[in-house]
């Protein structure tokens, strides 16, 4: 079947983004004063949990376990705090679009391709994001977006690429979906669609089994 239609990811496949959110994760916990600072290797562990409310959960559950556990309220203030943070540091500029991004993106809306994200990211970040990297709204390039407030399943569930599928009125057969993680090939998969992978710092070992390809970039992507 002819492709109507691409989704995006946004962590990690749109651009490397995950040591912009790894700093505003421990801004926010200093500002806090708590003596909590995720390296790359103890962060590159806590990725595999999708999600940064349930990520400083897991965290809180499985290294701080001797300490008293924040309850939801609390973890909920944190992340806003982390948004607040995150959106500042891509608002402050220099995070470029993974190679050939941009150029992919413009060829599909030349061939007149519908194009939708599926991200576990909070909506805030995915407009900083496209601020940052487009000057423009998330709804100027992207007529769907679904973000982790929309669904209660993140990542590796299909939640997402459902609901991006939903918005878009399209069958998976005639969508292609672009991820950088195996819980991102999952979840896509497992709505239906064809995923092709493009490994990023935090995934280049992940097991992507199951996608319809692995390349180091989306330079010259033929949809
Ligand atoms: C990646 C994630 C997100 C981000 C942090 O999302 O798992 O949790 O790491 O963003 P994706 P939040 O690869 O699906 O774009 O703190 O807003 O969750
Ligand atoms: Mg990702």
């Amino acid at each position: 079947m002819a492709i109507k239609a691409l989704i995006f990811d946004v962590d990690g496949t749109l651009a490397e983004t995950e040591e912009a959110h790894r700093q505003a994760f421990n801004e926010t916990f200093a500002a806090s004063k708590m003596d909590w600072a995720w390296g790359v290797p103890m962060y590159g562990t806590l990725l595999k949990t999708t999600g940064g409310k349930e990520r400083m959960q897991e965290y809180q559950k499985t290294h701080r376990s001797h300490e008293p556990q924040m309850d939801r309220d609390q973890i909920q203030d944190l992340h806003a705090q982390k948004t607040a943070r995150y959106v500042e540091i891509l608002a402050s500029g220099g995070l470029p679009l993974r190679a050939g991004v941009a150029d992919l993106i413009s060829r599909a809306q030349a061939a007149g391709l519908r194009l939708a994200i599926a991200t576990t990211t909070s909506r805030p970040n995915v407009d900083a994001l496209t601020a940052c990297c487009w000057g423009k709204t998330p709804e100027q390039i992207f007529e769907v977006i679904a973000t982790g407030e929309h669904v209660k399943a993140k990542k590796p569930a299909p939640d997402l690429f459902e609901l991006a599928l939903k918005g878009l009125g399209l069958p998976a057969a005639e969508c292609l979906a672009f991820e950088d993680s195996r819980n991102g090939v999952f979840s896509a998969t497992r709505a239906g669609l064809r995923t092709i992978v493009t490994p990023g710092q935090y995934t280049a070992n992940d097991d992507f089994s199951g996608a319809a390809d692995v390349i180091s970039s989306l330079e010259g992507f033929q949809f």
